[in-house]
């Protein structure tokens, strides 16, 4: 009897320890298989764009004085966005190219190309150029059409925007490998008060060579997007007719984005022009679909913007509002992949 006690006992003891392990081990099992499951879908949150951080980006290389190619200056520049891109976790790549201006000038132009997580081989694209314009052909004033321009709006801050998004990515790290390009030579492109024969191919002269010559052999990406004058008040964006050729989806999968997280106000969803920009030469060589956010307002005299190639392309037009719009935009996009 006594036996037969201690057996119901035993067996009592073994159910409720197997129930004790039961109670345990479920939960931990399915706690295993939900954090897995979050794992696959779980993406690091989209960081927060900070615009004064952009808008003192844009301001430093400003600070540096003109950024044209073969000046003191611009090697400075260079320096300075090498070494920023290393902090923020980039791997750097200098791409140095000699490439030929439209009056036959030599130009010792470098390309800067920051890799985040550079061993994955899928991949997204931003870019903008760094260089700034040697001429401000647009200016009112014929006496300084020959000297160069500060290129706040037209260069400095697309690169201030996209250094801010490095850094973001820096800190919150990422699941797609990017690459942030910094292209010169954008700006050389003939001047038009020297009434010179049209010639095609005198802009974006550093895209094109990075086109033909990219920095790793066969070098592709999802797609790209190209930042070009995005810091003025007020700036709207239409859709660029080049990039809804070659990319009409992700035209609309960024421009719904936009308005999504509150910038339709500076996203149109409306046509612009057909601009030479260093998204065409992207798209032609590397076969990558591109998009250009660029003010540019077809129905408008001052398409770019009035102070476009002039001496008032400075610091006072630039504007907090415009930069987060487009960095929080951009920033949006690319976490949404996967
Ligand atoms: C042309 O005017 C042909 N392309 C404009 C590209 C550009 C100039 N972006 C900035 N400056
Ligand atoms: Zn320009």
């Amino acid at each position: 009897m006594l036996m037969i006690k201690n057996i119901i006992k035993d067996a009592g003891l073994t159910f409720m320890l197997g129930l004790l392990f039961f109670a345990c081990s479920s939960p931990g099992k399915k706690d295993e298989k939900s954090s897995g499951q979050l794992e696959q879908k779980a993406q690091v949150k989209t960081p927060v764009f900070n615009a004064d951080s952009a808008y003192h980006y844009i301001d430093k290389q400003v600070g540096f004085g003109p950024r044209v190619p073969n000046t003191e200056t611009h090697a400075q520049c260079a320096l300075y966005l090498e070494s920023k891109m290393k902090r923020f976790g980039a791997e750097v790549i200098v791409q140095e190219a000699d490439v030929v201006a439209f009056d036959n000038t030599v130009l010792k132009a470098k390309n800067i190309i920051a890799q985040f997580n550079p061993d994955k081989n899928d991949r997204l694209l931003l870019f903008a150029h760094w260089d700034s314009r040697p001429f401000a052909d647009h200016d009112a004033d014929a006496s300084k059409h020959n000297s160069p321009i500060d290129g706040a709006n037209d260069g400095a801050s697309g690169v201030g925007v996209l250094m801010e998004i490095g850094r973001q990515i820096g800190k919150a790290g990422i699941d797609m490998g990017i690459d942030i390009i910094f292209f010169d030579a954008e700006d050389y492109g003939q001047p038009d008060h020297l009434d010179l024969p049209y010639k095609e191919h005198t802009w974006c002269l550093g895209s094109q060579y990075w086109g033909k010559n990219p920095h790793r052999d066969g070098y592709y990406a999802r797609y790209g997007i190209l930042l070009d004058m995005v810091g003025a008040e007020n700036a709207l964006f239409f859709q660029e007719l080049h990039s809804l050729q070659y990319a009409p989806e992700l035209n609309q999968h960024v421009w719904n984005i936009a308005s999504d997280i509150g910038y339709g106000n500076h996203f149109v969803f409306e046509k612009g022009g057909m601009i030479t920009d260093d998204h065409v030469y992207v798209n032609k060589y590397r076969n990558i679909p591109c998009v250009n956010i660029i003010q540019f307002n077809a129905s408008s005299e001052s398409s770019f913007g009035d102070f476009w190639h002039t001496h008032d392309d400075n610091m006072s037009n630039i504007n907090r509002a415009t930069l987060k719009a487009v960095g929080q935009t951009v920033l949006e996009t690319i976490y949404r992949e996967r």
